[in-house]
Formats: C-alpha cells, sequence, structure tokens
C-alpha cells in the first residue's frame, strides 16, 4: 500500500493516510474505532480486524510514550501481516482471533517528537502552576495510581503521574474505550521501547504477584523461546514489572489485568541500549517479525492454558 514499505519511521499523518488505505483496502474484515480526543484536539484512532464471530480478543496499544517509534512501527506491519499473509499460520492468526490495534496513542507526543522534540515521552498538556509539561500516559490510568513510588509528582519528572488518575484525556479515553470491549478481550500488549523484556503486573508491588503468574511467565516463556529460536537470536527477559525493572504505578497492562484480562504485558522491544529510542529503520522488519512470532506463540501458550475461552 503506497509509500509505506517499513524502511523508514512514518510520522502521524502518514500513518493515518496508511490506516485510511487499509480500512477501504479491507473494509469486509476491518473496522475503525476512535478511542477519543487528545489534549491538542486529535483524533486517537484503532482498527479492529475481525474475520467472523466468537473469536478471543487480542488488544494491541502502542506508543503511548511518544518517542517509542519501532511500537507504532510495528503495530502497522503486523497490521499489515494479518491481513495480506499468505502464510497458512499467520492466516490462522489473523482469522481465529479478533485484533484491535491502537498504533499511536500518544499522537500529540508523537506529533512532538517527529516536529521538535525527538526524545519527547510524555503527552503535552500543560500542567497549571508548572513550567513543565505533560505527564506520563503509562503513569496516569487509575491503577494503584502513585502508589509506592511508582511514578513522580513532579512534573518536570519523565514519570510524572498527572494531577489526578485519568487527568490526560488520552489515557482516559483508552480507559474507557477498553471498558467497552474489555469482556470480548483476552490479550492485551502494550508495546514499548527499549531493553527486550515481557513485563507482566504488578509493577506497583514487588510483594505481592497477581494470582496467575505462574501462567504469565509460561505465556512469557513461550514468546521469548520462540522469539530466540529465530535466527535474528533477539534475547528476551520476562518476569514482573516491579522486580524486573522497577516500581511503576498506573500502567496500561496493569489497569487491563485490573479489569479482568488476565493476561497483559508490557513488551518492550529492540534494543537493550545501543541505539535504545532512535533504533535505526533497518531494524522496524527484524523486530517486527520476531514480535509476529512472539505473539503466535503467546496465543498457543494461552490456548492451551484455557485464556482464550469466550469470556
Ligand atoms: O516505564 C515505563 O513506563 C515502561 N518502560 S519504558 O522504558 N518504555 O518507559 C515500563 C512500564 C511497565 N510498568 C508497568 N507495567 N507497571
Ligand atoms: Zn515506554
Amino acid at each position: 500500500t503506497s509509500t509505506f514499505g517499513w524502511k523508514r519511521y512514518n510520522n502521524l499523518a502518514e500513518i493515518e493516510a496508511w490506516l485510511d488505505e487499509i480500512l477501504e483496502k479491507y473494509s469486509d474484515v476491518t473496522e475503525g474505532f476512535v478511542v477519543g480526543t487528545s489534549y491538542e484536539g486529535r483524533t486517537i484512532r484503532g482498527i479492529k480486524i475481525s474475520y467472523k464471530e466468537g473469536n478471543p480478543g487480542v488488544f494491541i496499544e502502542s506508543n503511548i510514550h511518544a518517542r517509542e517509534w519501532i511500537t507504532s512501527a510495528t503495530a502497522t506491519w503486523l497490521i499489515n501481516e494479518l491481513l495480506s499473509s499468505e502464510d497458512e499460520l499467520i492466516r490462522e492468526l489473523a482469522e481465529n482471533h479478533d485484533w484491535y490495534f491502537v498504533p499511536v496513542l500518544n499522537v500529540d507526543g508523537f506529533v512532538y517528537t517527529h516536529e521538535k522534540d525527538r526524545m519527547w515521552r510524555k503527552t503535552r498538556q500543560p500542567v497549571s502552576h508548572s513550567t513543565c509539561i505533560g505527564a506520563d500516559a503509562n503513569r496516569n490510568f487509575d491503577v494503584h495510581w502513585m502508589e509506592n513510588g511508582g511514578a513522580s509528582d513532579d512534573p518536570c519528572q519523565f514519570d510524572y503521574a498527572g494531577t489526578h488518575p485519568f487527568s490526560e484525556p488520552e489515557v482516559k479515553g483508552l480507559a474507557e474505550y477498553l471498558g467497552t470491549v474489555k469482556d470480548k478481550v483476552n490479550v492485551l500488549l502494550a508495546f514499548h521501547s527499549y531493553s527486550q523484556v515481557l513485563l507482566s503486573p504488578y509493577g506497583h508491588t514487588d510483594e505481592e504477584v497477581p494470582d496467575n503468574f505462574n501462567d504469565l511467565l509460561h505465556v512469557a516463556k513461550a514468546y521469548a523461546d520462540a522469539v530466540e529460536a529465530l535466527p535474528y537470536g533477539t534475547n528476551y527477559l520476562y518476569g514482573s514489572t516491579a522486580k524486573l525493572l522497577y516500581m511503576s504505578s498506573g500502567a496500561t497492562n496493569d489497569y487491563a489485568y485490573q479489569q479482568g484480562i488476565e493476561i497483559a504485558y508490557t513488551v518492550e522491544m529492540r534494543d537493550r541500549g545501543t541505539f535504545a529510542f532512535v533504533l535505526p529503520p533497518a531494524f522496524i522488519i527484524p523486530n517486527a517479525e520476531e514480535t509476529l512470532i512472539g505473539i503466535i506463540a503467546l496465543l498457543a501458550e494461552c490456548k492451551k492454558l484455557g485464556y482464550l475461552a469466550l469470556k
């Protein structure tokens, strides 16, 4: 489809134009949806892919952090693959799940990274009584908000939690949309970069793990093993957020888990820090390919453990 070749990173206008083409070309099996309106007034868009009734749902959020460009590049590549691949395994994957993608959640921040500051992370909503702008959208969900030092109350910090839970319209919008579909969603993946880890709940405490933590480890191991077995040999680690990474409250996957989506991860993609957030475009396709293979293995393991039954 047109200029999209995943050989460079695309800006928001290009991604939206591409999405329109996809929605038109595959109108039988796709549907656009709206998550909400950003602080600066942009429409936050998503695409649902569904080949038939009664499939388990997989929800993919990407670019909640503005500078993590590999996440939307990977999400769009996955959308294209699910719709156009003729590979039997991928057709099975596409047609036997319902897919919900929000390729760019933090639209204002994403535009800002393209136009002003490549390293911007947060939203762009001003904070009253501060000269600093934006909150960390991945600290702003109403799930153990600001607990245990999992976020900052300083608007000038990278992990500023916002004035209150859901203070950021992008986050409120995602939560509201998720509320309308959560009964049909079995798995949620929040795409981030970088460090090559799969992070399961919880982020707000390292003293407790979810009831199904063992299953969450098994499912993550299936992803990591499948990725490592590819010729790229990319290594992923997995574990609970607070233990493997750091205390972080109010994140998307913890919110999803709290809302009854029992399989919910933060997926931190390539690399391990060589290029970090500024991953060269030559890595888009390798990263996307291994993400696809990882997701296939993850869903197979979910199915085996009984997580893909209709809710
Ligand atoms: O800090 C974050 O928001 C994520 N890492 S990143 O480098 N992409 O910023 C990890 C968030 C994981 N936290 C929870 N799931 N609680
Ligand atoms: Zn991130």
